[in-house]
């Protein structure tokens, strides 16, 4: 599974919530014949692996006991899992993971990046899983007031490192461990962009990247009609594909997607287009959310986690 974090691909995670409130997908795959089936096609589509959660993050949303979020989840992952999909637990607690891991779960998806609960750490240094750590400031219900930053992009980066030393610290391997920033968690559609734009400040942590802008509220707002009505989540898959071709130019490690077909799809034609890699000069983000100046050029400009700006092309990765 070290594997997987290596990867030099965009590795696809595929959404699979079982849940009745979810924001886009809640009560879809709610039961276990459904959510099965999706799983298996979210892999047909592309998925390299499929990640389950069985409560319900969106924002102002209660929670659920770990009883009621484990019973949702195990009988999916074992299923899963037995007919060979690789499989992520979506939760932020330690009881749940460790059920999951033992259904045969292989990487734990923790958005609250091991904060929630003490014991995560334990959990996943004792499976030796990889473990994806969000950037997160609290549960649901209150996460909107948290949303106050002095700079979103500097202050995500140094609450994730903290994470990320937390981590280590409790003896989980460097190699095993995957940052997020967390889009739409405690975070105005302005951070969200702020965080797209300068990805490369959080890629500078030399951590695997993950990046979760599926279907979520910004790209709504950005696609509002004109009367200021938010485009619904059915509508924003075109944005979805596109924020995250964005972020694999930009270097991230892989990204979280509902339709997973759509993603693959831009994946390929941005491998045979030459893998071109958005850089953005740190300043440029921080005076006009990026840039995307014209040009290519063959070869990185990274000097002292400093990124020039433009077009690049890399054969190799
Ligand atoms: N977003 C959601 C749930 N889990 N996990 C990670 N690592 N990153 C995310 O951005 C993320 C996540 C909320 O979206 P959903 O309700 O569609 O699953």
């Amino acid at each position: 599974m070290t594997d997987l974090v290596r990867a030099q691909a965009p590795v696809v995670m595929g959404v699979l919530n079982v849940t009745p409130d979810s924001f886009s997908d809640g009560g879809r795959y709610a039961d276990f014949t459904a959510a099965v089936a999706h799983g298996v096609r979210l892999v047909a589509d592309g998925a390299h692996l499929v990640d389950i959660g069985g409560e319900s993050t969106r924002p102002g949303a209660d929670r659920v006991d770990a009883e009621t979020e484990a019973a949702r989840v195990l009988p999916v992952i074992r299923e899963l899992a037995a007919a060979g999909v690789v499989v992520s637990i979506d939760t932020s607690r330690a009881r749940v993971a460790e059920a999951a891991l033992a259904a045969g779960a292989a990487v734990v998806n923790d958005v609250s990046g091991g904060l929630a609960d003490p014991d995560m750490a334990r959990v996943v240094r004792d499976a030796g899983c990889p473990w994806v750590l969000m950037h997160w400031r609290g549960h649901s219900r209150g996460m909107r007031e948290l949303a106050r930053y002095t700079d979103v992009v500097t202050d995500v980066r140094a609450e994730l490192a903290q994470r990320v030393d937390a981590a280590l610290t409790a003896g989980v391997p460097a190699d095993r461990i995957v940052v997020d920033p967390g889009l739409g968690f405690a975070k105005t559609a302005e951070h969200n962009w702020q965080l797209t734009a300068r990805l490369p400040e959080l890629l500078d942590l030399g951590f695997p990247l993950l990046f979760g802008a599926s279907r979520k509220s910004y790209l709504g707002r950005l696609l509002a009609d004109a009367d200021g009505v938010p485009r619904p989540t059915a509508g924003r898959e075109a944005a979805t594909v596109a924020t995250s071709l964005l972020a694999v130019a930009a270097g991230a490690w892989g990204v979280r997607v509902h339709d997973v077909l759509g993603t693959v799809d831009a994946l390929a034609v941005w491998r045979a287009g030459g893998r071109p890699r958005l850089v953005t000069d740190r300043a440029a983000g921080q005076r006009a959310g990026g840039e995307l100046a014209a040009g290519e050029r063959a070869g990185g400009e990274r000097a002292g986690g400093k990124l020039a700006g433009g077009i690049q092309t890399e054969g190799d990765r």
